[in-house]
């Protein structure tokens, strides 16, 4: 089966900080997860090079903004080298057929009806490069006005295209009911029903302020609203408009992975844009949580409290932070997340615990039975241990990845790490060598036995250190094994100041 999965393109206006990190992540973890069962998984991340917030910043630091886009993407580039992110198409919306898809999809919305000239006047956010309604603002604690993000925003005047998102509002609403899983999780879905409910104004969908972004078909002075172009990477990527082998086989998206912020665009406005093109829609929408900062305060700038992931893998490995986030937040919810709960994270689970587990069962092997893996032990207690190794890496984690709860598919396969650690505390085998070498075997066959579906199931989440671990075991029993390796070693938290 074919599964094709999206993540957000991110804005290369700074640098990649830990929350874009999350989302490639968790991404690539699902694309790694579903390749290891089998199905042909295409994965596209990239980044969204137009609109005035990428115009802006770049006016500030004396560049043009196609100079700043082609910069900061290399950045996003190598942040996915950096974390072993497998993806496919790395796309730039400043690529020629994101141009050529983007004006097509909007020729298909012109020829729906659905397109018309008018005069804009509202507000705008160019952080969120969003459009609010007047009810939706709040206050500023100086009393200025701000988007429900809490971003400023300004009053803007502007000869602009309209899209009639009006005459989507029961379709869309219809869609959503007759589809549960297309946006998730449910809390996101109801959030959006009430916003629909709520009555959706016709959308301005081009800019004449400015002339960074994709222009529109017969209208030399317009270019594109930034998210109609930032949507649309979505089937540029597979091979709109053009149609064709690689469309057929990945549209629609099986996901589009997002966080919880851009939700609006891409479960009410994306929708509505294919509905009017004629395009089918993508099977669900899913968002994830945010990301904050130790003692659960928002990340920003101004508080100076950022995560920079190239920084967190230079002090602590890919591996560690890959392990860590998926594993320390409920996904699908906020959380924070700092140096010191990731070193006691993965010290306990993945150094003390399972690469404890595989290192000492490779050490006293390569020791203690002439370095050849011995055949599993036929005792009630080895079948037990192995059957709870099995149902927990074949079945109840991948259960739970499929539904995106990563920590508690994590949790599963943890137990029975755990229980394998019992098993090796109950049976001594250090002892058993001098007794009972026969058993000695058996017991560590068992456990050599129960290490490979083990590092399998985690094989998505800490790709190097379960690889290491597959590795070392080869054939299984009967394999002469070389002195063991540490697959997962101690971290120490690193000092203050980035000393
Ligand atoms: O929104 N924790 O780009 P972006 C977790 N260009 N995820 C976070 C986060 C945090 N603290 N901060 C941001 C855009 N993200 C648009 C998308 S898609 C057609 C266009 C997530 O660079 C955020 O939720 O602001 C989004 O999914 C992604 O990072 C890119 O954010």
């Amino acid at each position: 089966m074919s599964y094709y999965l999206t993540t957000a393109i991110s804005y290369p206006n700074g640098k990649p900080h830990i929350g874009h990190a999350y989302e490639a992540i968790s991404a690539d973890v699902m694309a790694r997860f579903k390749r290891a069962q089998g199905e042909d998984v295409y994965f596209q991340t990239g980044t969204d090079e137009h609109g005035l917030k990428m115009a802006q910043t770049a006016r500030e630091l004396g560049k043009t903004p196609a100079e700043l886009a082609s910069e900061m993407s290399q950045l996003f580039i190598d942040m996915c080298d950096t974390l072993g992110v497998t993806y496919d198409r790395f796309i730039r919306t400043t690529d020629e057929d994101h141009h050529n898809a983007s004006k097509a999809i909007w020729q298909a919305m012109e020829a729906n009806g659905d397109l018309y000239l008018g005069r804009y006047e509202g507000w705008y956010s160019v952080r969120d490069e969003a459009f609010y309604d007047e009810k939706e603002l709040t206050q500023g604690e100086g009393g200025e006005k701000l988007s429900p993000e809490g971003t400023p925003v300004e009053w803007t005047v502007e000869e602009t295209w309209f899209f009639k998102l009006s005459a989507y509002q029961q379709p869309l609403l219809d869609h959503i009911a007759a589809n549960p899983d297309f946006i998730q999780p449910d809390s996101r879905r109801n959030e959006v029903m009430r916003f629909i409910e709520g009555g959706l104004r016709d959308l301005s969908v081009s800019r004449t302020s400015f002339d960074w972004g994709v222009q529109v078909p017969g209208s030399p002075d317009h270019v594109m609203y930034v998210w109609v172009d930032a949507l649309t990477n979505y089937i540029t990527g597979v091979g709109y408009p053009d149609g064709g082998a690689t469309w057929n086989r990945y549209w629609p998206a099986d996901v589009h992975l997002i966080g919880k912020d851009i939700i609006r665009f891409h479960a009410v406005y994306w929708p509505a844009f294919l509905m009017s093109a004629g395009i089918a829609l993508p099977k669900q929408v899913y968002a994830h949580g945010h990301l904050l900062g130790e003692g659960g305060v928002k990340m920003s700038k101004s508080l100076g409290n950022v995560v920079d992931p190239q920084v967190m893998v230079e002090r602590y490995g890919v591996d560690a932070l890959r392990y860590f986030l998926l594993r320390e937040v409920t996904y699908g919810q906020d959380g924070a997340v700092g140096e010191e709960a990731l070193v006691t994270r993965v010290n306990a689970e993945l150094a003390n615990s399972f690469g404890n587990l595989a290192q000492r069962t490779l050490s006293m092997i390569h020791k203690n039975c002439d370095g050849v893996i011995p055949a599993a032990g036929n005792l009630s207690e080895d079948k037990a241990l192995l059957d709870d190794v099995t149902t927990s890496s074949t079945e109840k984690l991948p259960a739970a990845f499929d539904r995106w709860a990563f920590s508690q598919g994590i949790e599963a396969w943890m137990n029975a790490v755990y229980a394998c650690n019992a098993y090796v505390d109950a049976m001594a085998p250090w002892a058993l060598k001098k007794t009972d070498p026969d058993r000695m075997a058996e017991v560590l066959g068992t456990l050599a036995a129960a290490l490979k579906p083990l590092a399998q199931a985690i094989l998505p989440v800490v790709p190097t250190g379960a690889q290491s671990i597959l590795d070392q075991l080869g054939q299984g029993e009967g394999q002469a094994i070389d002195k063991p390796t540490p697959a997962f070693p101690r971290l120490e938290l690193a000092a203050e100041d980035g000393e």
